[in-house]
């Protein structure tokens, strides 16, 4: 499920300051965040993935998070509903990207069902679905049927009680029944039969990284993690993030990675 063949990106726009954040990291420095892309998109590419840059799109502050646009697998996307006003329409912009590849298996999430793509974390043929303050009990149950039907299992992982935006904040999958969490999801049921890396508390932001092909790409500064995923064998790469951090988005939510089709 790692041997992705492109990713899509959208570099911070100049109105990125003003996108949803939870503000305690202070505001971020636009230029350095649109480096720190640009860092991003290098790692992507080093890793073997032809990544698709699109323009940045001052209409929508958080649209650099294309992960939150669209869920995308060997089989079917998924286009999204985002619940929140200043988003709503991101995943408009993006579907015609999403048609050129996956003409005929589109599916979509309708009201009153919500969910963002950042609530969703594949492992093999399964998905993690998160229930959170952006995705809804009857977008995930929609999420899970549609996954159903193109032969995928799913859990659904309740983490409103938790102070976490998105399940992928939180938690990744990285091969060999392997997650990585931060301390709030380790007692998740659904990962009970999972081999868990747990990060330390003030390395939580590092559980969102990112497996492509054989290496794990996560965030630079998170030395205790880094050496936990080396040491169990993993082939780790760093890119720097602290910008992307102040508005709430972590690797992951910079790229939509999409698998080789099989059909
Ligand atoms: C938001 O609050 O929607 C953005 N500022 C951050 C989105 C991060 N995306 C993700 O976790 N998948």
């Amino acid at each position: 499920m790692f041997d992705y063949d492109k990713a899509i990106t959208r570099p911070p726009c100049g109105t990125f300051a003003n996108g949803l954040t939870h503000g305690l990291l202070g505001k971020p420095d636009i230029d350095l965040a649109v480096r720190q892309h640009q860092q991003y998109v290098n790692t992507l590419r080093r890793c073997g993935v032809e990544v698709v840059v699109l323009r940045p799109d001052n209409d929508y502050p958080d649209s650099c998070f294309t992960e939150d646009e669209a869920i995308v697998t060997d089989r079917m996307a998924v286009i999204p509903s985002f619940c929140r006003p200043s988003r709503q329409g991101e995943e408009v912009r993006l579907r015609p990207i999403i048609e050129v590849f996956y003409n005929g298996q589109i599916e979509e999430i309708k009201a009153p069902g919500t969910l963002e793509g950042g609530d969703i974390c594949r492992a093999e043929n399964h998905f993690f679905i998160g229930i959170s303050s952006r995705t809804n009990e009857e977008g995930a149950r929609q999420f899970a049927d549609i996954a159903s039907k193109y032969g995928f299992t799913s859990d659904f992982c309740d983490i409103r009680g938790i102070e976490i935006l998105h399940l992928t904040t939180g938690m990744c999958y990285i091969g060999n029944n392997t997650v990585v969490c931060c301390p709030a999801f380790k007692k998740l049921k659904a990962l009970s039969s999972y081999k868990v890396i747990v990060t330390s508390q003030e390395e939580a932001y590092a559980a969102n990284c990112v497996r492509i092909k054989d290496k794990v790409i996560m965030p630079e500064g998170f030395p205790k993690l880094q050496r936990k995923l080396t040491k169990a064998g993993f082939d780790v790469v760093t890119t720097p993030m602290s910008e992307i951090e102040k508005q709430d988005g972590g690797l992951s939510c910079l790229s939509i990675r999409m698998p080789k089709r099989k059909i």
